[in-house]
């Protein structure tokens, strides 16, 4: 029942910041799904003792990839597969099974905030025992594997029924199925004050959360219609489909256009949230109000004390280079160890693991904590849910005074998008190799203080890792510069602007960085080099 198929190597299954990214029409090609699985059980070695999670944001190709993977497990001697009802599981709760349960590792099937279908995007996310991704040194190992792979083993059966939970068996292999959503928000009970945040929603507290036709859809009526008592309809796009009903499950201001509009409308309701593909990223939205995924990180660090889990103290804070030093200035008020990481949710794991570190966040719309290995959306509307019910203020008041509190960092990000590899990757080169010169140059009455690649030490492993190139100013504002590592073709060049204010805090972000906006497009070239007089996506 179990065959050996020959191969041949595919050249391009390099992991990225997040897994395996690919066109559906590339992750489709005879092998390819074979050949990328069979790499990582061959990194693997022994599997007899092994139990890993499977599922995904249920995208097109989902379906037919977990049933190869459930037949090449069995064919190579798993001993256990746990399977999301369906296949489907979000990237945070399949980190909790994994930690739940104690797992070897898992799978979880999604190209997350890039759209889906036929002519959208497929991805793999490996996870190990931490219950987040695994580090460059495995995924190395990995990616040499794909070069020289010539066979995988496949188990000859017809297709698993996924659709009853329960257990059954592939040859030796079990094969439970669950429903993902109990564990998940047995998980968030735990950590939240829920009889507050209910009594908030039976005062009349009104919300519109958008699921974005992804996988969190039936995770957030149970917890947050069913559970909390937000009125019915304050979830929507909550069935998952296979191309997201077209929409782009990316939760920023331009992808969750609908509830961007509804929120800067007069009839807003008092709280707006969004989550991407597999979950893990949030946008939060206030009456005619967005809150900076930076800023965000910053006000739940400095509110933890409303949260039952962590009123008795936190250990430290990190955030991606690229990410705004708002949440710095709150860590040091604290006095918490405070952590710089490279772009990649992976790199908090170690720091995370040794208690270095309690909160973690990024500008790309992913916030999370030490509960799991994984940013986590739905935590994070919680958190912003139970601080609202715990203070009595808006999401505007509690922002602002924030700002009042701590100064303001006006921070946004412009991506240029579809370049040519090999004009970014130069751009990049040329750029990082004239920073020394930048040193103590002013342009337009920006003095640089310091300008150099970011590179990161991680101080649990020592592995050293350089992602990105920092221009500093004299007055505290930054540009970042780094290509995007989550695209599935060409490349997309990122650049970071923050700047940061005692005083002028009710400023439009925007005027407030054209200056510096200037300042990065000169000295990186960007118009000569690519073509673009603007950002093709501004968040
Ligand atoms: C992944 C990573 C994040 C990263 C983001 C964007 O998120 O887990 O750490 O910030 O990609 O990466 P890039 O700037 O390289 O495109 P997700 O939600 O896509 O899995």
């Amino acid at each position: 029942m179990i065959t050996t198929v020959s191969t041949t190597p595919y050249t391009d299954q390099k992991m990225g910041t997040a897994g395996l990214r690919k066109k559906s029409k590339i992750a489709m090609q005879p092998n390819y799904v074979e050949n990328f699985m069979q790499s990582i059980f061959n990194a693997i070695g022994r599997l007899d003792d092994k139990t890993f999670l499977v599922g995904g944001d249920g995208r097109f190709y989902n379906d037919i990839a977990i049933q190869k993977i459930i037949k090449m497990a069995a064919a190579n001697g798993v001993k256990k597969l746990v399977i999301g009802q369906n296949g489907f599981v979000s990237t945070p709760a399949g980190s909790n099974i994994i930690l739940k349960n104690k797992l070897d590792g898992g799978f979880v099937l999604s190209a997350s905030h890039n759209p889906g279908g036929e002519n959208g995007d497929f991805g793999i996310k490996y996870s190990n025992q931490t219950g987040g991704q695994v580090p460059a040194s495995v995924t190395d190992k990995i990616y040499a594997n794909t070069l020289s792979i010539r066979e995988y083993k496949i188990y000859d059966a017809p297709d698993i029924d996924l659709s009853h939970l329960g257990t059954q068996h592939l040859g030796t292999m079990e094969i439970e199925v669950i429903d993902p959503v109990v564990d998940y928000v047995e998980m968030v009970e735990h950590i939240f004050d829920f009889n507050a945040i209910k009594a908030l929603f039976a005062k009349g507290f009104t919300m519109r959360f958008d699921a974005m036709n992804a996988v969190t859809g039936p995770y957030a009526i149970r917890i947050f219609e069913e559970i909390l008592g937000a009125p019915k309809g304050s979830v929507v796009h909550a069935k998952p489909l296979p191309d997201f009903g077209g929409l782009h499950p990316d939760p920023n201001l331009v992808y969750a256009k609908e509830l961007v509009d509804l929120m800067f409308s007069d009839s807003a309701p008092d709280f707006g949230g969004a989550n991407d593909g597999d979950g893990d990223r949030n946008m939060i939205l206030g009456k005619k109000f967005f809150v900076t995924p930076s800023d965000s990180l910053a006000i739940l660090t400095d509110n933890y004390q409303y949260i039952p889990a962590y009123k008795n103290g936190i250990f430290g804070v990190a955030k991606s280079a690229a990410t705004s030093t708002a949440v710095g200035r709150v860590a040091k008020a604290h006095n918490i160890g405070y952590y710089e990481v490279p772009t990649g949710w992976k790199y908090f794991v170690n720091l995370m693991d040794s208690q270095r570190i309690t909160f973690c966040g990024e500008e790309s719309f992913g916030t999370g904590s030490a509960h799991i290995r994984e940013k986590d959306g739905i935590w994070a509307i919680l958190f912003w849910l139970n601080i609202i019910a715990a203070t009595g203020k808006s999401v505007e008041q509690i922002t602002r005074e924030h700002w009042q509190k701590y100064g303001r960092s006006y921070y946004m990000r412009f991506d240029f998008e579809g370049l040519d590899t090999a004009v970014a990757d130069k751009l990049m080169s040329d750029l990082e190799a004239k920073l020394p010169s930048l040193n103590n140059q002013e342009f337009n009455g920006y003095k640089v203080s310091e300008a150099a690649p970011f590179v990161y030490n991680d101080p649990v492993d020592n592995s050293s890792t350089k992602n990105g190139l920092i221009v500093k100013f004299a007055d505290g504002s930054r540009i970042v510069y780094r290509l995007s590592g989550t695209g599935s073709s060409g490349a997309t060049l990122r650049v970071y602007l923050e700047k940061y204010e005692q005083n002028k805090l009710a400023e439009e972000p925007l005027d407030m960085l054209k200056p510096i906006l200037a300042i990065a497009m000169e000295i990186a070239e960007i118009t000569p080099r690519t073509g673009k007089q603007h950002a093709d996506v501004i968040t």
